[in-house]
């Protein structure tokens, strides 16, 4: 018998590239995990009549908005996903739960810390269920690390490392700003590589382990101005092109990130490495069904990095898709996602992280930019 699944109409705001990777998960879910909601691509929603129209009849949404104030007032709209630039985040998402809207909103979670305050205010005063997209949590290997340090394997931590390295914006001639470049937009961004990479790898370190108490940052633009796409003329760049911090965390350890889109040959290197007492870890998205593991408790004549491919059924999230021992992807990160708001859904819960969870990333991000800006080591409030 065909299983009956109640279900959860979506209303997207955005056709980008997070558009597409969270209308594929949509789509996927209910083929791969048994949760009983299952998502409807109800709306789709941009200023461009045009561009949404092509975007819904792609994707299998079944009905377009151009203004998002009209699909926030829909009551046929039951969650609300914002993939727009960040700088329509909190506007947004502050209306759509006074609607009454559940919400889904890509990273980072504001342009700043006073900005996703009010939108934590504004969900937790509607009881509405949020959670931010911050994907890389999902990916198995990543999942799997926090396993492994929650059952204490590594024992006390001394070192997290991470980095996010690209090479995209090195050409001077790429103008800021408009619709596929306006995270080179301080308006539109916030920030440069701070919200838009670092902002994965402090989530990730939040998550793994734990609370960051204070950093000490530099920042650094190497093309001071661009020909603005909106514009036309060739403006100043107010975003970090780099950005690299030392962070004291609450455990006791001491952290560094490193994050830059002008680092010629990688286009999306994150990675991060965890040194414990007893044992360390690495992970590498390039690599992303890897976790790497040391254990200085194996006997010392066999005792080595371990390089576990993540891909068994008792790994996380694998049971759900192939045989072991064949990879899955990028993509598979967002359906993990979607999966897991659904499961918390059907009990109650909230699917982690939060708004209230996101707006800690969203704190120390300020405090590495206020650091960059003060040449001083700055407490993460
Ligand atoms: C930037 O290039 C970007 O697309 C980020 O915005 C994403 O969050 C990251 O996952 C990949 O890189």
């Amino acid at each position: 018998m065909a299983r009956q699944l109640t279900p959860v109409n979506v209303g997207m705001i955005g056709y980008g590239f997070m558009g597409r990777a969270h209308s594929n998960a949509y789509h996927k879910v209910n083929h791969f995990f048994d949760v009983k909601f299952r998502p409807v691509l109800k709306a789709a929603c941009a200023r461009s009549q045009d561009k949404i129209r092509a975007f819904a009849d792609r994707w299998g949404y079944e009905s377009v908005e151009t203004d998002w104030r009209r699909l926030i007032e829909r009551k046929d709209i039951d969650v609300v996903d914002i993939c727009v630039p960040n700088n329509l985040h909190a506007e947004i998402a502050i209306a759509a739960a006074q609607a009454g809207k559940m919400i889904l909103c890509e990273k980072p979670l504001a342009m700043n810390t006073a900005e996703g305050q009010k939108m934590v205010e504004a969900v937790e005063k509607a009881g509405v269920a949020n959670m931010v997209w911050y994907n890389y949590r999902r990916v198995p290997a990543v999942t799997l690390a926090k396993q492994l340090i929650d059952e204490g394997r590594l024992g006390r931590i001394f070192h997290y490392r991470a980095k996010f390295l690209q090479d995209w914006t090195i050409n001077p001639d790429l103008p800021q700003g408009g619709t596929a470049l306006w995270r080179l937009d301080l308006h539109a961004a916030g920030s440069g590589v701070t919200g838009d990479l670092l902002a994965h790898c402090i989530d990730t370190a939040l998550w793994l382990n734990g609370p960051i108490q204070q950093v000490c940052a530099m920042t650094e633009t190497f093309v001071k101005e661009r020909k603005h796409t909106l514009t036309g003329r060739l403006e100043p760049v107010g975003i970090d092109d780099a950005c690299a911090f030392l962070a004291r965390c609450a455990n006791g350890s001491l952290a560094t990130f490193e994050s830059t889109r002008y680092a010629r040959g990688h286009k999306a290197l994150y990675t991060f490495e965890i040194n414990g007492e007893h044992a360390s870890l690495f992970w590498d998205l390039h690599d992303q069904h890897r976790l790497q593991y040391f254990d200085h408790r194996d006997q010392s004549i066999v005792r080595g990095w371990r390089n576990i491919h993540v891909s068994d059924s008792e790994h996380p999230y694998h049971k759900h898709w192939w045989v072991p021992g064949l990879q899955i992807g990028y993509e598979h990160t967002f359906v993990h996602q979607v999966a897991d708001f659904l499961s918390a859904l059907e009990k109650g819960e909230q699917a982690e992280p939060t708004f209230r969870t996101a707006l800690e990333t969203q704190k120390v991000c300020d405090a590495v930019l206020e650091s960059a800006r003060t040449g001083k080591w700055v407490a993460v409030p």
